[in-house]
């Protein structure tokens, strides 16, 4: 079966495009539903069309997109074009499938930007609306759907969480400087954009180097975003997290998560619990990547790492992070400075995508070649 019928036309990919941005809206509130983003088009005898439904996976995940999109549509939705930035789910999750859902509401044709890899969809939602008289064009934009959706994808196919590590450093490669808190290398502008992506994101990871040496809170304070701070982890093994540090006390407001190696005694984690942290446990302390999995076991599909010297080297090394943002600023730390992990071997890895210039830093992402 081809899903593909039909040619897109300049106005799909514009449609789609609208339909991608309103996608973006909620990705990091979805949990481990990836945030789709729905359009519905009505053009009636010669008139102009009409955006006549939209819809956004809701927050929590559910009602999925499509379903908010028919209610806004009503019986607009009849004859009407979908455009869709996932294929429409096939199966009986919590929610009947959205493409039996689209047949219903007499949708004439429906635009995808890109099949849905869950075993449960994979072409079932296409099979769905074939056999229900419905056209569909798939692959409207296919690359710009991607990037709202690579947390999803990742955690899909690859059973792991599509990983941000972001690091700003000084003219002179430092992260910070030894025993003195947190150092200020990053300007206002590019500290605003750090709390963005992690409204965007699922979950922030540090390692307890960073938790000990700047007692950080890790939350999005936005104004107007601060309700999507996303949970937060502490990579630490041997449980050295101060019971008084910030994010300790705060856990109750903001959900926070210890990695801790299984070796550590409930004696020792209870005072964590007690102040409401949640623990995971750390089975090998080498196998970064069984890290990861477990977290993407946990319905986790992004995360934006803090990085800090030590866990940065090993994340990079093991070539777990997919994506990279790096803050250059102008600042000198000099004596004392504390290095970065990020080297030149590593970014040959990588390709820049995107470089920013926020006050007086350079804001540079890039994306890993072989991802
Ligand atoms: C859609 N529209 O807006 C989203 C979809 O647990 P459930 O029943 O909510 O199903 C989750 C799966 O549904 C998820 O893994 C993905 O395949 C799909 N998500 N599908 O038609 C949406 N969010
Ligand atoms: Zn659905």
């Amino acid at each position: 079966m081809s899903p593909v019928n039909g040619v897109a036309t300049e106005a799909d990919r514009r449609y789609m495009a609208a339909a991608i941005r309103l996608s973006r809206c909620h990705v990091g509130l979805t949990g481990s539903n990836p945030s789709v983003g729905v359009l519905i088009v009505a053009q009636h005898n010669g008139h102009e069309p009409k955006i006549v439904g939209r819809g956004v996976t809701a927050k929590g995940g559910r009602p999925h997109g499509e379903v908010l999109a028919l209610q806004e549509a009503g019986e607009a939705a009849r004859g009407a074009t979908a455009y869709v930035t996932l294929e429409p789910c096939a199966h009986h999750g919590v929610t009947p499938p959205c493409a039996d859902a689209l047949v219903r509401a007499g949708i004439a044709r429906v635009v995808v930007a890109l099949q849905d890899p869950d075993m449960r969809v994979d072409g079932r939602g296409f099979a769905i609306l074939q056999a229900g008289g419905v056209s569909v064009t798939l692959g409207v934009e296919a690359e710009a759907a991607k990037e709202p959706l690579s947390g999803f994808f990742s955690r899909v196919q690859h059973a792991r969480p599509y990983v941000t590590l972001k690091v700003a450093q000084s003219a002179d490669g430092a992260i910070g400087r030894a025993g003195t808190g947190q150092v200020a290398i990053s300007g206002a502008i590019a500290n605003r954009q750090t709390h963005l992506q992690r409204a965007f994101s699922d979950a922030i990871l540090v390692g307890v180097g960073t938790v000990l040496a700047d007692d950080p809170q890790l939350t999005c304070r936005l104004p107007g975003l601060e309700d999507r701070s996303p949970l937060r982890i502490v990579y630490d093994p041997l449980l050295a997290t101060p019971p008084g540090c910030k994010l300790v006390r705060t856990a109750k407001q903001t959900p926070t998560l210890l990695a801790v190696s299984a070796e550590v005694g409930e004696a020792a984690k209870a005072p964590y619990l007690a102040a409401g942290c949640r623990l995971l446990d750390i089975n090998d302390r080498q196998d970064f990547a069984g890290f990861f999995a477990s977290l993407a076991s946990l319905g986790i599909s992004t995360v934006l790492y803090e990085a800090g010297h030590r866990l940065g080297q090993a994340i990079l090394s093991a070539g777990l992070a997919d994506r990279l943002i790096v803050v250059r600023s102008p600042v000198i730390v000099g004596a004392e400075g504390v290095a970065s992990p990020l080297t030149n071997a590593h970014l040959q890895h990588y390709s820049l995508t995107e470089q920013n210039f926020f006050g007086d830093d350079v804001w540079c992402e890039y994306e890993r070649r072989d991802r």
